[in-house]
């Protein structure tokens, strides 16, 4: 007789689900018993629920398809929350199975109760209580399409009693049933034609190009190509459209480039690609705007748009580009291509060391950048390794990356590794992991041994939060409570069975990257980088205050005198 977790379990496999990651409890009996019984979804141990849906959020962009990950009762599922939000707002396809205390005990202050529906609904789309067998056919089905069609995280609540109760008889759902196809979308006729005039009528046009443009290299460039315009990216962006495109000129906001935030600064009309970029500042102050979006919500709510069209972009793109007239004028995009070139240099001179110097963390990711294969998955600490791979790691349409860029919480790296790894065990993954984001979920550097996963951890080593170290400094407060006081990271992962490989000159960098990404297991790299590193934003008038230029003098005395005058030449003085 099968139970309700058996008919879930079920459905989730129909889906195609291969693993579900979590940490067992007694409300989750009937789930686990019922994967065991099955076979064929496996159960991703890990150490730390928090680990289980970053791995989750992981596993879903890698592979662009569902993941799942579960826990118990009380404490165990709401470990999960951080993790489902940074899904959520990534927006991944994730199904959390959030067990429940027994239901008869529910609303009495039992043991372990918390509210689940209500928690986890701030970081859902769907949030729902199963209490009853009858209930959970429609209620497993609903989860998987909302979760696959809105790109979201859906919630099932699943008191552990209820797990274990009979199934009703009900029809097996369809794959194609759950997996809905994503639709084309197109904007009218008529918006078309009002978005080809105002760009025909322009002069100098950017493109801001987001997350939104995945899958639409092609039409993206030829758009640039026609317009003669410079491509600025978001974050979420740069994987999909930096590569193979001599119009790109770089990322703009807070750690981005100069030449992104003025490209965007000396357009007359920029055209926003499947972006909801939320650094208001960063926006051209004159030019009109249009936006081009799937999601009408995220139109407008960043910047005026004079033109906002709801669409996907590669079809809405496509649809437009023969409405747009030939022969344009050159001078913006090569004034921001060269811009970008000064700011490329600049930025690639950081990128060396002297053997017997210091490290310099955009060494290290420069010279991972050029070592790792050209399918590598590559996921990045929120703070200073999200800086340094957004600047010195190169995409190539193959290789991805993978960030908490919208939630922006510390300690996703490694485990959105353990999620990308667990779905291309084939491929490199390389978790750039900042001391303080690694040593916060450190327990699960226990899960790369237990459950082989070859993942290569770098962490970068430098004694501090260095990120908020940073803004401490450029905003005029002295450090406070940065400081790390770290072991050697190579020697404690030794001691746990993982190779472990310590790096402080840099000229043993080159050689160290290719031992770690050679070796047939987990790796992890403790590059003991420079703690005073210079993460400059683009000139922004705010930020030349006094801190700024106390933090800069500091940098002097410390050493990096030369490289500090070069890169604020370049970046922040012109
Ligand atoms: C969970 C969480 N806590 C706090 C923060 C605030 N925060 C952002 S970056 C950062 C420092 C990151 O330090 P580390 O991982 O050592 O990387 P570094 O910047 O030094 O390279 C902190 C505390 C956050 N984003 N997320």
């Amino acid at each position: 007789m099968p139970t309700v977790a058996d008919q879930m379990v079920e459905a989730l496999a129909i889906a195609g689900v291969r693993r579900i990651y979590g940490i067992v409890g007694d409300s989750l009996n009937g789930l686990t018993e019922a994967l065991r019984r099955k076979g064929g979804i496996e159960w991703m141990h890990v150490r730390h629920e928090e680990t289980a849906a970053f791995a989750a959020a992981g596993e879903a962009h890698a592979t662009e398809r569902l993941a799942v990950c579960a826990g118990s009762c009380g404490p165990g599922n709401l470990h999960l929350i951080n993790g489902l939000f940074d899904a959520h707002r990534s927006r991944l396809p994730v199904v959390a199975i959030a067990a429940h205390i027994p239901s008869a005990e529910i609303g009495s202050g039992y043991f372990q109760e918390t509210r689940p529906e209500e928690l986890f609904r701030a970081c859902s789309s769907y949030c729902e209580l199963v209490s009853s067998p009858a209930q959970m056919p429609r209620a497993i089905a609903s989860a998987i399409r909302r979760a696959v069609a809105e790109r979201c995280v859906a919630v099932l609540v699943v008191p552990g009693d209820v797990f274990l109760q009979a199934a009703v008889a009900a029809p097996a759902p369809q794959p194609v049933s759950l997996n809905l196809p994503r639709p084309i979308v197109l904007p009218p006729e008529e918006a078309l034609d009002q978005l080809a005039t105002m760009l025909n009528d322009a002069e100098r046009v950017t493109l801001l190009c987001g997350g939104g443009v995945v899958g639409a290299h092609r039409e993206v460039v030829a758009l640039a190509e026609r317009l003669k315009a410079p491509i600025v990216h978001t974050l979420r962006g740069k994987e999909h459209i930096e590569w193979a495109n001599p119009y790109d000129v770089g990322m703009t906001g807070l750690i981005g480039f100069a030449s992104g935030y003025h490209a965007m600064g000396s357009c007359d009309a920029l055209l926003m690609l499947g972006t909801d970029f939320p650094y208001r500042q960063f926006y051209p102050q004159d030019a009109r705007i249009a936006q081009i979006d799937l999601r009408p919500e995220a139109i407008g709510r960043r910047a005026p748009v004079e033109l906002g069209l709801v669409g996907d972009v590669k079809h809405t793109v496509g649809a437009l580009l023969p409405k747009l007239n030939r022969g344009r004028r050159e001078d913006h995009l090569r004034a921001a291509l060269s811009h970008y070139q000064a700011s490329r240099t600049a930025l690639d001179r950081q990128a060396t060391g002297k053997a017997g110097g210091r490290l310099h963390p955009q060494h290290v990711v420069d010279e991972l950048s050029r070592q790792a294969s050209g399918d590598a998955i590559f996921t990045a600490d929120v703070g200073l390794p999200t800086v340094w791979s957004a600047r010195h790691l190169a995409m190539n349409g193959q290789r991805r990356l993978i960030g908490s860029f919208w939630h922006g919480s510390m300690a996703n790296a490694m485990p959105q590794a353990i999620g990308a790894q667990a779905a291309f065990p084939e491929r490199q993954v390389i978790s750039l992991s900042g001391d303080g984001g690694f040593t916060m979920l450190m327990g699960d550097l226990l899960t790369l041994k237990q459950l082989n996963l070859p993942v290569k951890v770098l962490i970068f080593n430098n004694g501090s939060l260095g990120f908020i170290e940073l803004e401490q400094k450029s905003s005029g407060y002295l450090e406070f409570g940065t400081t790390l006081d770290n072991p050697d990271f190579a020697a404690l992962a030794r001691a746990v069975g993982i190779k472990g490989i310590h790096i402080t000159d840099p000229a043993a960098l080159e050689q160290g990257i290719a031992e770690a990404l050679a070796h047939d297991g987990p790796v992890v790299i403790d590059a003991q980088v420079e703690r005073m590193e210079l993460a400059m934003p683009p000139r922004i008038t705010a930020q030349m205050t006094k801190g700024f230029t106390a933090y800069m003098l500091k940098a002097v005395l410390n050493g990096r005198g030369d490289e500090l005058v070069e890169l604020a030449a370049a970046n922040l003085l012109r």
